[in-house]
C-alpha cells in the first residue's frame, strides 16, 4: 500500500537538550513547542512484496549515509509493530532547507511515522504515533498533534509522548523565522550536541529549571499572560545555549547576525513592540510575537545586513494523510 503524509515542523519554547536513554530517545526533561504552519515535510511510503531492499529518495537533495540508515531503522520499528517484513520505498521532500536549526528531523520523522504506519496497515492513535515518532527523532513526537504541544518526559517508552495543550489564542501568536545569511548546514548535530551537554557542570540545574519552565509556560498560556510567556521563551533560549557553551568541548551555534537580531528585538521591546527570541541548534532566530507587531518587527529585522529573510508563520496543524 502507498500512503503520503504531511507533517509540520515545530519550534521548542521549552527546549529538549539531553537524553536519559539514547536508544529510546527518552529525554532528561519535558518540553513545549509551537507547530509551525510554514515549514513542512511530505513523505510517501510504499511497502511492496516485490521490493528486494528499502529505497530512500530525497527530492531536491541528497541524504547522507547516516541519515538513510536512520530512516531504515525507523522502517524497522514500523515493520516490527505491523509484524511484516516487506521492504519499502520512501520519497520525501521539505519545503525548507534541512539541518539548519530549523527542525527538519521533527517534521521528517513525524511524516514518516504517519505515512509508514498507515502504509503498513496500522491505524495508530496520536499518542501511539507520538511514541513511534519520538524514537526516530525526539522533537518529532511534538509534530504529531498540532497546535502548542507538551512532550511529557515520562518514565519509559509508553509514557514519553507529546500532546496538544488547550490554548485559546487571544494574541494572534506569530513566529518570525529569521534566517541568518551564510548559515550552512550545522556542523554539530543535535544528537551529538546533546551528548556533549551531559558533561556541562550546570546540567542538573538546567534540567530542574526546564521542568519549572514547562509548568510556567502551560500556566501562562492558560491565563493568556503574555509577559510571563515571553520571559520563559527567552529564558529557555538562553538555558539551552548556556548548556551548549558550557559543554565539553563548548559548542557555539550563534553567528554575529544572531546577536544583532537579539539586540534589535530587545531595543524594540523598550518601545512596547514586543517580540521574544529563541534559537535552536543553529544560528537562525525565531521571534515570537503578536499579530499586531508583525509588520514593525519584520521591517526592522529585514534591514539587518546579516539577515537573509524573515518568514512569518502561524500555528500549524497536526500530521495528516494527504
Ligand atoms: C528542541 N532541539 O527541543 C531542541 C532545541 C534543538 C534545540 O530537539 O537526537 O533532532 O533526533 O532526538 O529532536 C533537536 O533535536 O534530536 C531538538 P534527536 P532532535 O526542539
Amino acid at each position: 500500500m502507498k500512503v503520503k503524509a504531511r507533517a509540520n515542523s515545530n519550534i521548542a519554547i521549552v527546549k529538549y537538550w539531553g537524553k536519559r536513554d539514547e536508544k529510546l530517545r527518552l529525554p532528561t526533561n519535558s518540553s513545549v513547542s509551537i507547530t509551525l504552519d510554514k515549514l513542512w515535510t511530505e513523505t510517501e511510503v510504499e511497502f511492496d512484496k516485490n521490493f528486494d531492499k528499502d529505497v530512500i529518495e530525497y527530492i531536491d537533495g541528497k541524504f547522507r549515509k547516516k541519515e538513510i540508515l536512520r530512516i531504515i531503522e525507523h522502517l524497522e520499528r514500523i515493520r516490527n509493530l505491523a509484524k511484516i517484513n516487506t521492504k519499502a520505498r520512501v520519497v520525501t521532500r521539505n519545503n525548507f532547507e534541512k539541518a539548519a536549526g530549523m527542525a527538519s528531523s521533527a517534521s521528517g520523522f513525524a511524516a514518516l511515522s504517519l505515512a509508514g504506519s498507515r502504509a503498513a496497515g496500522l491505524n495508530l492513535s496520536d499518542k501511539e504515533l507520538s511514541i513511534l515518532a519520538r524514537q526516530g527523532s525526539g522533537s518529532a513526537c511534538r509534530s504529531i498533534s498540532g497546535g502548542i504541544v507538551v512532550w511529557h518526559k515520562g518514565e519509559d517508552n509508553q509514557s514519553s509522548y507529546a500532546e496538544q495543550i488547550k490554548f485559546n489564542d487571544q494574541w494572534g501568536l506569530r513566529i518570525l523565522l529569521v534566517k541568518i545569511k551564510d548559515s550552512k548546514e550545522k556542523k554539530i548535530s543535535s544528537t551529538e550536541g546533546m551528548k556533549k551537554a551531559l558533561l556541562s557542570p550546570y546540567f542538573k540545574l538546567a534540567i530542574d529549571e526546564a521542568e519549572k519552565n514547562v509548568k510556567r509556560t502551560v500556566k501562562a498560556l492558560r491565563e493568556n499572560d503574555w509577559k510571563v510567556f515571553g520571559e520563559v521563551v527567552e529564558a529557555e533560549c538562553f538555558r539551552l545555549h548556556m548548556l551548549t557553551m558550557t559543554s565539553k568541548p563548548p559548542i557555539i551555534y550563534w553567528k554575529p547576525g544572531t546577536l544583532e537580531v537579539f539586540s534589535q528585538v530587545f531595543e524594540m521591546r523598550k518601545k512596547r513592540v514586543e517580540g521574544f527570541v529563541t534559537v535552536d541548534a543553529g544560528s537562525h532566530v525565531h521571534v515570537i510575537c503578536r499579530e499586531k507587531d508583525v509588520e514593525k518587527i519584520t521591517m526592522k529585522l529585514n534591514k539587518i545586513r546579516d539577515v537573509e529573510r524573515v518568514l512569518v508563520s502561524g500555528i500549524g496543524k497536526g500530521a495528516r494523510v494527504i
